[in-house]
């Protein structure tokens, strides 16, 4: 019987609302690879080109409105304990847009960040951003400019990782909807909930890099195929 469900998604599932996904349509953005915006290592070299590439998209993402992927997930994480009592549903999601949360879904944990955060580097608190950051506010608990986008870039470690591993070791069912598998550690999830004794399901517009690991998959526009499975 399922009980515990893990979902993990990835940009595909805003796709919809307009937002582009890191490696399709080219993956470029103005001639950079994702891998070469998203480092430690950009931000150092070139600040300028990384906060205005995250301003833009902060910005973005606050025209861009829930599609009926989210809302469904965000109603079976409302009735779920309610259609199995005890159960869990935990959505863990590698995207930075807010749209999990506007759809209406609470048990949303984001592992690379969200865009709507700053993280202040001198004194490591993160606070609520939705303005830009390329003129290098002051911080707004110590004053110092050291904000930068509450996000991890490759090489930083993800957020509340120990969380995701033992919901992964709870799971009856680890569902992945719209990510290409392409980067970990999130792509070794579904490896590890399967091990783990999880059935797997892949919900994705074209199989991900992953594919062989998952027991079912299902392939469309998540719009369609999320609503599907939800009901
Ligand atoms: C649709 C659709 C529709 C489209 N409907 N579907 C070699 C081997 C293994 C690992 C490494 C390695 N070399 C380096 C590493 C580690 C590295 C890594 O994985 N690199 C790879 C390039 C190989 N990883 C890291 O550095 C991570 N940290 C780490 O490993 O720390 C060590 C550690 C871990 C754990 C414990 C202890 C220590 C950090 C990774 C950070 C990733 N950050 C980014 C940027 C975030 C900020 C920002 O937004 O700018 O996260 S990169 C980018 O990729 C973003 C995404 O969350 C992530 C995944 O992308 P996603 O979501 O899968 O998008 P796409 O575009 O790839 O795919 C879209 C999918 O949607 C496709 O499948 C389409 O089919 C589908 N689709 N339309 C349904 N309508």
């Amino acid at each position: 019987m399922t009980r515990n469900i893990v979902i993990l998604t990835g940009a595909g599932i805003s796709a919809e609302s307009g937002i582009d996904t890191f490696r399709g349509g080219g993956g470029l953005w103005e001639q950079h690879r994702v891998e070469d915006v998203a480092t430690p290592e950009a931000f150092a070299r070139d600040p300028e080109l990384v906060l205005r590439f995250y301003d833009m998209r902060r910005a973005a993402i606050q025209t861009k409105e829930p599609n009926p992927a989210h809302v469904a997930l965000a109603r079976l994480d409302r009735e779920w304990a309610r259609r199995v009592p005890g159960g869990e549903v935990l959505i863990v999601t590698q995207n930075v847009d807010d749209l999990h949360e506007r759809g209406g879904a609470v048990n949303v944990l984001h592992m690379h960040g969200e865009h709507l955060n700053a993280w202040c580097t001198a004194c490591d608190t993160r606070s609520r951003w939705t303005g830009t950051l390329i003129e290098r506010p002051p911080c707004p608990a110590c004053g110092e400019p050291a904000l930068r986008p509450d996000v991890v870039w490759f090489g930083e470690v993800p957020y509340r990782m120990e969380e995701i591993y033992d919901a992964l070791r709870e799971a009856d069912l680890f569902v992945s909807i719209g990510t290409s598998g392409a980067v970990y550690p999130a792509a070794g999830f579904v490896r590890a909930a399967r091990d783990l004794g999880a059935r797997t399901l892949e919900l994705n517009l074209e199989r991900s890099q992953g594919s062989a690991w998952f027991d079912e998959t299902r392939l469309g526009p998540a719009s369609e195929i999320v609503p599907a499975w939800v009901d």
